[in-house]
């Protein structure tokens, strides 16, 4: 089977648009809290979200607004959600980072790791209640660091549960490399438990279509869990906001911010030792210098480009396509903005 490259394009754009609309709503003060966007994984999640039927599960992370729209989630009541509205998904009480739609069988959680166990269960009631469908988890690669997530893999390998665990790996946790706080290699922690390891290039979603492909027909047929890891870039860094990602876009207005309380701490008397201070001093430098390097600003790293330059043959059908993504897209937003008092 080959994967339709167009609806992919089209789950994928409808994605990026409606969190860029997001970004700017947040940025405008009028959604509050923490913001993670979605923005750089969409070819992980399309890839997998085009293979789920009726009856299948999702678990999802911190990141899971792309995952429900993708799904058919409706993205009035998303947007109405974000806004703390009483009319979004869950009551405007559970923001993005807890979303959850009864009808899609789709759950998120902003625990870390949370996904495991409850795509483990969404798989076990599968089992019993709904034979032939398919739980997936989404979650990161600091997730993989977290017991539950392994517990909750383990017993998906002993109950041969019908189950995918895709891990979106970018490389952080927060402002913590990955690498730095992981023992031995995902995959073969996955081999350790049972569980067969496969790895997709996360910014081409035909791979991740293959990939996926492979893994949800093993668990629809009876042949238990798989574990899917894949690459991405996250542009926005950790959440909107984020320090790190404001120096790479202007790093001369962002070096006051860091130089300044930097120089009081630095000449503060007692505490640390000087070489203490130094060497703190040297860390930060070197993840400035790291950060203006940063792979999360690299416009190569975008899988959408990607999918797009493969429909570039036929302009005529990608402009219809993508002024009708882009027309949904607003016409959601304006309704969700219109009809609710902000
Ligand atoms: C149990 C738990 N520990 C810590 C946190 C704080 N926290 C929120 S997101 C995050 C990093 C998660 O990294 P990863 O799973 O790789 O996801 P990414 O943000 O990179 O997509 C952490 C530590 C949390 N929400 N839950
Ligand atoms: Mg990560």
């Amino acid at each position: 089977m080959q994967p339709d490259i167009w609806s992919l394009y089209a789950l994928m754009l409808r994605s990026r648009l409606f969190e860029e609309a997001i970004m700017q709503l947040w940025y405008e003060g009028l959604i509050s809290g923490e913001m993670h966007s979605g923005t750089g994984e969409e070819a992980v999640i399309a890839g997998v979200v085009a293979h789920l039927r009726e009856g299948d599960a999702m678990a999802l992370d911190h990141r899971g607004t792309a995952a429900l729209l993708m799904r058919g989630v409706d993205p009035v009541l998303i947007l109405r959600e974000l806004l703390g509205q009483p009319e979004g998904l869950c009551g405007g009480m559970g923001g993005h980072m807890h979303l959850f739609s009864k009808e899609h069988f789709a759950a998120s959680s902003g625990i870390v790791g949370a996904g495991g166990p409850t795509a483990a269960g969404f798989a076990l009631a599968a089992q019993y209640l709904r034979p032939g469908t398919v739980a997936v988890a989404f979650f990161g690669d600091g997730a993989m660091n977290q017991g539950m997530l392994m517990e909750a893999m383990n017993l998906a390998s002993a109950w041969n549960l019908p189950v995918l665990f895709v891990c979106k790996d970018d490389g952080w946790a927060i402002t913590t490399r990955s690498e730095s706080v992981t023992g031995g290699n995902l995959n073969e922690r996955a081999h350790g438990l049972g569980i067969p390891a496969v790895e997709a290039d996360g910014l081409d979603v035909s791979a991740m279509w293959e990939a996926a492909h492979d893994a949800i027909q093993r668990a629809r047929s009876g042949q238990g869990p798989t574990f899917l890891r894949a690459k991405c870039v996250h542009f926005e860094g950790h959440f909107l906001g984020f320090q790190l990602i404001r120096i790479v876009r202007d790093p001369l207005g962002e070096m006051p911010n860091i130089a300044i309380p930097l120089t009081r701490s630095f000449l503060r008397t007692g505490g640390a030792t000087l070489g203490e201070r130094l060497a703190g001093l040297k860390t930060i430098i070197a993840t400035v210098f790291t950060t203006l390097r940063d792979p999360r600003r690299d416009p190569t790293n975008d899988p959408l480009p990607r999918a797009r330059a493969t429909l570039e043959s036929d302009p005529a059908r990608l402009q219809e396509l993508e002024d009708q993504v882009e027309k949904e897209i607003s016409n959601g937003l304006a309704s969700a903005l219109a009809e609710v008092s902000l």
